[in-house]
């Protein structure tokens, strides 16, 4: 296979900047050379966010709602024309099963266009009529103006989703997008590039600048002045740097950050279907779904075969290569991660866990052997203090405990720094409704997981996150209120 080149799109233009620098794309599954990137630096930032700043001023401005709407879907119908593309360069990055990925990915990317150029045309606009002493009134309404050139610094574990599920928004509400792809999955944030060109979004409008974090594309892009919001999915800590970065010129942040959330499986659930739901929780993309579960707690008369059930399941699982159609289970995203997962089922030995199933590193045939393959695990007998139950793993894995009563229940699942989801598996429609209502969470499941209405709130409390995405709440980031009063 040739190896692909990942360049900069900037004001519509593919190029490979003048840093001179170049990374190697390795595959996951393989641990092969896939390609090469160019690392952007500052005059690569520089460059797109001035071209950025200049389409804000011009084409994207001059253009109206419906014609931005129109164009966006257009890029939508355009990822959907070259799905097995899109498809390929996932798969080809992550490593995650074409199953996944075509079920999931690459659909909710298309998707996250239209449904945000949808809903900003349906938006109602605040509008008061406003008693004057002279009784002739004054009509006071707010106009949304777009908050100007986002820069949107996006992560590795659904690169195209989570990267469109910012990029959608923003642009429908008429601002201009920088966007710092991970440097593990440059692929499909590349290909957006030539989408945005083929249905005609003006130039500027969409820009990518590849590279690293620290001392590179993502540091310069979010300490740029002339970035007027940032909105970032990643790991709590560069939330952290990245706050630094913006508070400089006080720009604003979103902010969607790790997790280490709880399922409650309590005894009167359907409980073939938690365990099915709970498999996907704990292991669907090889663990590394923000909202996934590593923290299970089972009420003890169903604590045993809880346990024994999601062995078995677990042991079903099936890793492989992502084409073959019976892979169930794909490998991390790199060598470093792998060693990171690795080193927290050490810990967690350590720390005197019961190893149910999995803790290592499987056997793989030899075209896949030097991948970032680890076990689906399963521990038990860990106190909550323990370091596996409370830090963020990212992997295939998950820790089950028992629990005696619902107030317990929600004791554990709120002892945590993280707030984004949980998973409720109960057949108690009331106390799924009380339970729900007292975990501290951006979104609370309840006999499901994954499943969200587009036009619903994103996002996490504590150090999950600041703000919500998704839906109207999206457009209180991308957009700046501007209060107009008419005296009559
Ligand atoms: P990461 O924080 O390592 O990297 C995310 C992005 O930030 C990458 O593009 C990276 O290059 C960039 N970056 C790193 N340091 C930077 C810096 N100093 N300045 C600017 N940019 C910088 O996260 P990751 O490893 O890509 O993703 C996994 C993490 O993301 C997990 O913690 C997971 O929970 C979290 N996540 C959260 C959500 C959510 O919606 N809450 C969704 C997906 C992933
Ligand atoms: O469902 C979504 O819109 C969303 N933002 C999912 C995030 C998954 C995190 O890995």
């Amino acid at each position: 296979m040739p190896l692909r080149e990942a360049r900069h799109f900037i004001n519509g233009v593919f190029t490979p900047g003048t840093s001179g620098r170049v990374f190697d794309n390795i595959g996951p599954a393989t641990g092969q050379r896939i390609g090469i990137v160019h690392e952007g630096l500052k005059p690569e930032v520089d460059a797109a966010v001035a071209a950025a700043r200049a389409a804000l001023r011009g084409p994207w401005s001059v253009m109206s709602q419906a014609e931005r709407s129109d164009l966006l879907h257009g890029v939508a119908n355009e990822i959907n024309n070259r799905f097995e593309e899109f498809l390929e360069a996932e798969v080809l990055d992550t490593g995650k099963p074409r199953s996944l990925a075509s079920h999931i990915d690459i659909p909710r990317g298309a998707a996250n266009f239209k449904i945000f150029a949808d809903l900003v045309k349906n938006v109602p606009a605040e509008t008061f009529m406003l008693d004057t002493p002279d009784r002739q009134g004054a009509l006071n309404y707010a106009l949304r103006k777009p908050k100007g050139v986002i820069a949107v610094i996006a992560p590795w574990n659904l690169p195209l989703l989570l990267m469109t599920w910012k990029v959608g928004p923003a642009l429908a509400c008429g601002n201009t997008v920088v966007v710092k792809p991970s440097e593990e999955t440059p692929l499909t944030t590349t290909l957006l590039g030539e989408v945005m060109n083929a249905v005609g979004v003006p130039p500027g409008v969409f820009n990518v600048v590849h590279g690293f974090g620290p001392d590179s594309a993502g540091a310069f892009l979010t300490a740029h002045p002339g970035v007027n919001a940032i909105t970032f999915t990643g790991e709590t800590r560069t939330g952290e740097i990245i706050m630094q970065s913006a508070a400089v010129g006080l720009r604003q942040v979103s902010m969607e950050c790790g997790g280490k959330n709880a399922a409650l499986v309590f005894a009167d659930c359907d409980l073939d279907k938690a365990i099915e739901g709970t498999m996907r929780s704990a292991f669907a993309n090889c663990g590394q779904v923000c909202l996934g579960t590593e923290r299970i707690y089972v009420e003890r008369p169903i604590f045993e075969r809880f346990v024994t059930r999601l062995k078995s399941a677990a042991e079903g699982l099936r890793m492989g290569a992502p084409d073959d159609p019976a892979t169930s289970l794909g490998p991390l995203i790199s060598a470093e991660h792998k060693r990171k997962v690795l080193a927290y089922y050490r810990i967690a030995v350590e720390e005197g866990a019961t190893v149910v199933t999995g803790g290592g590193e499987p056997a793989m045939p030899p075209e896949l052997a030097q991948g970032a393959w680890v076990e689906p695990t399963i521990f038990t007998g860990l106190p909550q203090t323990a370091r596996a139950v409370r830090e963020e793993i990212f992997g295939p894995v998950c820790h089950i405990a028992p629990f005696d009563t619902e107030e317990e229940a929600i004791r554990l699942a709120n002892d945590t720094d993280y707030g984004l989801a949980t998973a409720i598996w109960t057949g108690d429609l009331s106390r799924a409704h009380r339970v729900a209502s007292r975990i501290d969470v951006g979104i609370a499941w309840v006999n499901s997981w994954f499943l969200r209405d587009l036009r619903t709130a994103f996002g996490g409390s504590k150090q999950s996150g600041i703000g919500r995405e998704g839906g109207v709440h999206g457009l209180e980031f991308y957009t700046e209120l501007s209060n107009v009063c008419v005296k009559l």
